[in-house]
């Protein structure tokens, strides 16, 4: 507007009048400013590590711009992401268990992505050590293990029964949510009955390593743990324990945000979950378990190897968004701010530089997620804290390909622990912090709610 008060006065009334036709009109049909939602820079939402892939290898290809030794390093992590471990003594992939919630990463992670059922179950007791990290429970560690070698028991397994819950619409129409009932079952030894719980799903490893090259300060940027603003939204960073520098940094990768990187990430998984200890963690999962034989022996994987699985999650590419410059699409992006979902499904990072990774350094990113825990309310509570996260938090998850999750995955199971069972449940389990947003949500019109979702299926 500045550089209208040069023009002479009439000139200037004609230019606010045709400003103000220009908004009337705008405003009544939409379709003028609906071209407003696309931006066509959008479909590199993994910058230039982005593939233009929407078919059952979008969550597993390379980045786009890996070449040369990074690129031979990133098969290399392929493979041993891919290989199936077996009881000592192998040849190869050897050290299986004792016990172990699966034989290998893809095992849960299916197809390089997001498991249907829930598979990894943390329990703990009541209270935090000096690292604010989770209580071990004695003769149980951090983790249920509900499967183990020959000649050993697991420690038990978890029941599940869901029940059924209408969610009416105020337009009438009716949804049913399955909300969980967890059991643990068949334990090996006696068990606490105060015993905390969290189940869940293993979600997809795309894009991680531009996850972890989001500069803290863009992350803390976003924090608002009073809500200073009041938005309603307070978003929280976890921190939690680095086994490597032994210090509490930012949390990033979980459900809750409790691993704070994507090496301790990686070896914290084969330790928890297939039970091969490494230069991270030493000792055996079921360590000071009577069934345990407690030896410390080298390492079941080494440096080398963990860190090309490490770094295969680091550079799985992101997948393009499709049809971003539809109609149906363009609506649906509008609805879905206009209702708040960007308050923590943030749209938009740039990546800082990653040593050794010049292919996910300084990037423009569109991951959907902050990265910060929010109160989602009682529906979504799992009531267990990790770190600072309390019973009702959990990290706001990355949207990026999650449109591509039925071709990619088969399936359209959502959600920390897989409960939804499609985008438009995941959306109604919002409550908490999220509840306002998901009001506004099932407030919109049927036509318009479906409209939300396509855009959802676009990323
Ligand atoms: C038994 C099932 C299971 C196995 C085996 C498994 N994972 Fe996972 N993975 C999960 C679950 C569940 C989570 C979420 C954990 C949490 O929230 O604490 C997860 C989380 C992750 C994450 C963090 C993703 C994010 O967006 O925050 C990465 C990376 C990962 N796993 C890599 C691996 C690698 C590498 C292996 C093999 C060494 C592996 N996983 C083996 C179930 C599994
Ligand atoms: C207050 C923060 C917040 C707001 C607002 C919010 N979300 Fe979320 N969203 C989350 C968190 C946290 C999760 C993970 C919850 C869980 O797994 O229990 C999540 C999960 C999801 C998922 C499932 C993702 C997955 O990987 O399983 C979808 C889909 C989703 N949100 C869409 C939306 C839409 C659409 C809106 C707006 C109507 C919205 N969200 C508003 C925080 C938020
Ligand atoms: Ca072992
Ligand atoms: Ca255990
Ligand atoms: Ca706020």
């Amino acid at each position: 507007m500045s550089k209208l008060i040069t023009v002479n006065k009439t000139k200037l009334a004609i230019f606010i009048i045709a400003g103000f036709v220009f908004i009337i009109h705008a405003c009544s049909v939409d379709e003028n400013v609906l071209s407003d939602w696309f931006n066509p820079e959008e479909y590199n939402a993994g910058g230039a590590t982005t593939i233009f892939d929407a078919s059952s290898a979008a969550f597993s290809t390379p980045a786009d711009n890996l070449s040369g030794d990074n690129l031979q390093k990133h098969f290399d992590g392929d493979a041993e992401f891919e290989a199936t471990f077996v009881t000592a003594p192998a040849v190869v992939n050897s050290g299986l268990g004792p016990i172990f919630n699966d034989v290998s990463c893809v095992g849960c992670h299916t197809l390089d992505g997001r498991g249907n059922k829930p598979t990894v179950f943390r329990i703990s007791i009541p209270g935090m050590d000096i690292h604010n990290a989770p209580l071990a429970i004695p003769g149980y560690g951090l983790q249920l293990q509900n499967k183990a070698i020959f000649g050993v028991l697991p420690e038990g397994d978890i029941s599940i029964n869901y029940i059924e819950e209408p969610f009416y619409f105020p337009d009438g129409q009716i949804v049913y949510l399955r909300k969980p009932v967890y059991q643990i079952i068949n334990t090996y030894a006696a068990i606490p009955g105060d015993v905390l719980l969290s189940v869940r799903v293993a979600p997809p490893v795309f894009g991680l390593g531009l996850l972890e090259g989001i500069p803290e300060n863009s992350i803390l940027f976003y924090a608002d743990e009073t809500d200073a603003n009041k938005d309603g939204i307070s978003g929280k960073a976890n921190y939690v324990f680095d086994v490597v520098t032994e210090s509490i940094i930012l949390g990033r990768f979980g459900w809750k945000a409790n691993q704070p990187n994507l090496d301790q990430q990686t070896a914290a998984a084969f330790n928890g979950d297939m039970g091969i200890t490494s230069p991270l963690f030493q000792k055996e999962n079921c360590d000071g378990q009577t069934q345990c034989d407690a030896l410390t022996d080298d390492p079941e994987i080494d440096a080398v190897n963990l860190d090309v699985v490490s770094f295969y999650v680091k550079t799985l590419a992101v997948p393009a968004p499709r049809n971003l410059d539809n109609a149906d699409v363009m609506e649906g992006k509008k609805y879905f701010f206009e209702s708040g979902c960007n308050s923590c499904h943030v749209q938009k990072f740039t990546t800082g530089v990653l040593p050794g990774i010049p292919e996910l350094s300084n990037q423009t990113i569109y991951p959907y997620t902050d990265l910060l825990l929010h109160d989602m309310g009682e529906g979504l509570a799992d009531n267990r804290p990790d770190y600072l996260a309390t019973g009702n938090e959990w990290k706001t998850r990355p949207l990026w390909g999650i449109g591509l999750t039925e071709v990619a995955n088969g399936h359209t199971i959502f959600l920390h622990d897989g409960r939804a069972r499609n985008l438009t449940e995941a959306i109604l389990w919002h409550g908490g912090e999220a509840e306002k947003s998901k009001s506004y949500f099932a407030n919109l019109n049927k036509g318009q709610r479906e409209k939300l979702i396509v855009f959802l299926e676009a990323l």
